[in-house]
């Protein structure tokens, strides 16, 4: 009988629900659309990343570089190492955005504190500038970050990685060196001296890095352990530098490397031998 007496339905009331619901749907759209980037067919990001690319008379390899980096990228940082080759052209040429800073000191480890200072992204993204790295798997790292890890650190020897580019003497020193800092730090490392690696920035600060030179992706392999941050491994593939020679001498800064693990293991200790009241007042304690 109620419903004899119900007055009849205009419509109107529907066709009121389906704008509003239409329009909340536009507007969720441009919320989603100006937050999220597709970074892959499943994974859709909202924190902008950083690329920094140390480089030194890398001109003839820089085509190859930009050439796989993603378009989604918040920015690409270029720290020229002084070139005497036309690096920072080619590199305005290939990337117009590119912001380009002029390395202070030299080396590489100088290249990429510098060039991390000058990041604005929310994501660090660290590749090198001769053809050796791949940009398309900038989203394996990224995607680690996103899903929790702190930092993601490049490796040639996890599973699914691989190297061309590394001499035998180079791939021995590596080996032992990366034994000597999983026994002394408690890691578990299958790789140490790689320069494909991605962090948030926040890491920055509790990892302070003071360094010069090649040793530079070991100080951060060490601090990011120490700091108790959690470390994702990426397997990655190097490939030949494609133009010129390495930078890099394998006693020289095989010994540059084994000075640092050496200092920041007496760190440690000098940490832990500090008085008891000390280290509790301090709210930080010994990190590792
Ligand atoms: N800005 C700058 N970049 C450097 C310096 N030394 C090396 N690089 C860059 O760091 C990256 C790795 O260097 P590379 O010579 O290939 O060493 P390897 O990969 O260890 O054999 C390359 O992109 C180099 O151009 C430096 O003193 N300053
Ligand atoms: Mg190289």
């Amino acid at each position: 009988m109620t419903s004899f007496l119900r007055p009849a339905d205009s419509g109107q009331d529907q066709i009121k629900d389906q704008l509003r619901n239409e329009f909340q749907g536009q507007i969720q759209d441009q919320i989603t659309a100006s937050t999220y980037r597709p970074i892959s067919t499943h994974l859709a990001i909202a924190p902008p990343v950083s690329i920094v690319i140390p480089a030194m008379n890398e001109a003839e390899n820089l085509p190859f570089v930009f050439k796989t980096l993603p378009q989604w990228i918040h920015e690409v940082v270029l720290v020229d190492g002084n070139s005497t080759d036309d690096t920072v052209a080619v590199a305005r040429e290939l990337w117009p955005d590119v912001k380009v800073i002029e390395q202070r000191g030299k080396g590489k480890g100088d290249a990429l504190i510098t060039g991390f200072e000058a990041c604005t992204g929310d994501i660090i993204v660290m590749v090198d500038a001769d053809g050796s790295a791949d940009g398309h798997e900038i989203v394996s790292y990224v995607s680690a970050l996103v899903s929790g890890a702190d930092f993601a650190k490049g490796s040639r020897f996890a599973n699914g990685g691989g190297t061309d580019d590394m001499t035998p003497i180079r791939k021995l020193g590596n080996w032992a060196l990366c034994t000597v800092v999983n026994r002394k730090f408690g890691a578990r490392y299958t790789d140490l001296c790689y320069g494909y690696n991605a962090f948030w920035r926040h890491c920055l600060d509790k990892i302070d890095l003071d360094c010069t030179g090649f040793e530079v992706e070991t100080l951060m392999n060490i601090r990011v352990v120490k700091a108790g941050l959690k470390v994702q491994e990426i397997p990655s593939h190097e490939y030949v530098r494609i133009h010129g020679a390495s930078n890099l001498r394998a006693v020289r800064d095989g010994l540059r490397v084994l000075k640092v693990i050496l200092k920041e293991r007496s760190n440690r200790r000098s940490l832990r031998r500090r008085p008891r009241a000390l280290t509790l007042g301090s709210g930080t304690g010994e990190a590792s």
